[in-house]
């Protein structure tokens, strides 16, 4: 594997890094497990494809396939596993070594498990992350841990390699902040696309203001990932906004071991 400050290397140069074998195989076997069982149990706070409306979900919730998930809102408080894998010390490292400085992990950005349903699952278009997000400054980092394997046929992301540098005037968005795939200037920027394939256990860094989307599942198996964001504790989260709206997570060494209890609160907002 390469070092940490070849990964922060790559991604401050492409928006993002893959890091193959990030979870080691014990771990991801439970959080296999506890994937299965959330989505059994569905377990609120749920997302639900027929609510977010995107290109290729069911059309209402009375619809074939309105009750499928998305996701799973606040994993870090869903299961013992989840969290710890949220703070797990290999995480914290690496932030650290990002940001310079000690980290905290949102719980109102990201902070789920991902589902990518055969047929109901839909596509998410061109976008940031920090769209909705408002923070002192525009540096997060998310972490998108493949549980199984991701690839293009099963709905995998693709982003756009350096987006994270690119200025764009906000008439390159649409009212929902979506890129516009609809303009020639546009589509040039999403020519440059790639979707790097990931295998059970690998990591997706990816910085907030890298261009991403993801296509459907052609696939007959359900895609299960859990996606966590952090940010050096000096960029503070916007008073009053939703960024600002849950108690986040201080990673500190020998604190959020397996087992912590986690105080769950209100349900988060949807991302
Ligand atoms: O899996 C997908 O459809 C993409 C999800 C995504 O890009 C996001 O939630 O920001």
């Amino acid at each position: 594997m390469t070092s940490i400050e070849t990964q922060i290397a790559e991604l401050n140069e492409r928006g993002y890094v893959v890091v193959p074998g990030f979870v080691p195989d014990r771990e991801l076997a439970e959080l296999n497990e506890a994937a299965r069982s959330q989505l059994a149990a569905r377990a609120q706070p749920l997302e639900l494809e027929a609510d977010l409306r995107y290109p290729g979900a069911p059309p209402s919730r009375v619809a074939a396939g309105g009750e499928t998930v998305r996701r799973l809102l606040d994993a870090y408080a869903r299961d013992p596993a989840f969290s710890a894998r949220a703070a797990a010390p290999t995480v914290r490292r690496w932030m650290e070594a990002y940001f310079g400085e000690r980290v905290l992990m949102s719980r109102a950005h990201h902070n789920c498990l991902m589902t990518k349903h055969p047929r109901y699952g839909s596509m998410t278009g061109w976008h940031r992350d920090i769209r909705y997000w408002s923070f002192a400054q525009d540096n997060l980092i998310s972490v998108w841990v493949a549980l199984g394997a991701e690839s293009v046929e099963n709905g995998a992301l693709w982003l756009v390699p350096r987006s994270h540098r690119m200025a764009f005037d906000a008439d390159r968005f649409d009212g929902a902040r979506f890129f516009r795939a609809d303009r020639a200037d546009n589509v040039e920027i999403i020519r440059g696309a790639v979707s790097p394939p990931l295998a059970p256990g690998d990591a997706l860094f990816f910085h907030c203001s890298t261009l991403h989307s993801a296509g459907q599942n052609l696939t007959e198996r359900v895609k299960f990932s859990l996606v966590y964001t952090y940010h050096g504790r000096s960029n503070t989260p916007q008073a009053g906004t939703r960024s600002a709206s849950r108690p986040e997570v201080a990673l500190e060494e020998g604190v959020n071991q397996p087992g912590t209890k986690i105080e769950s609160n209100k349900p988060p907002p949807v991302d």
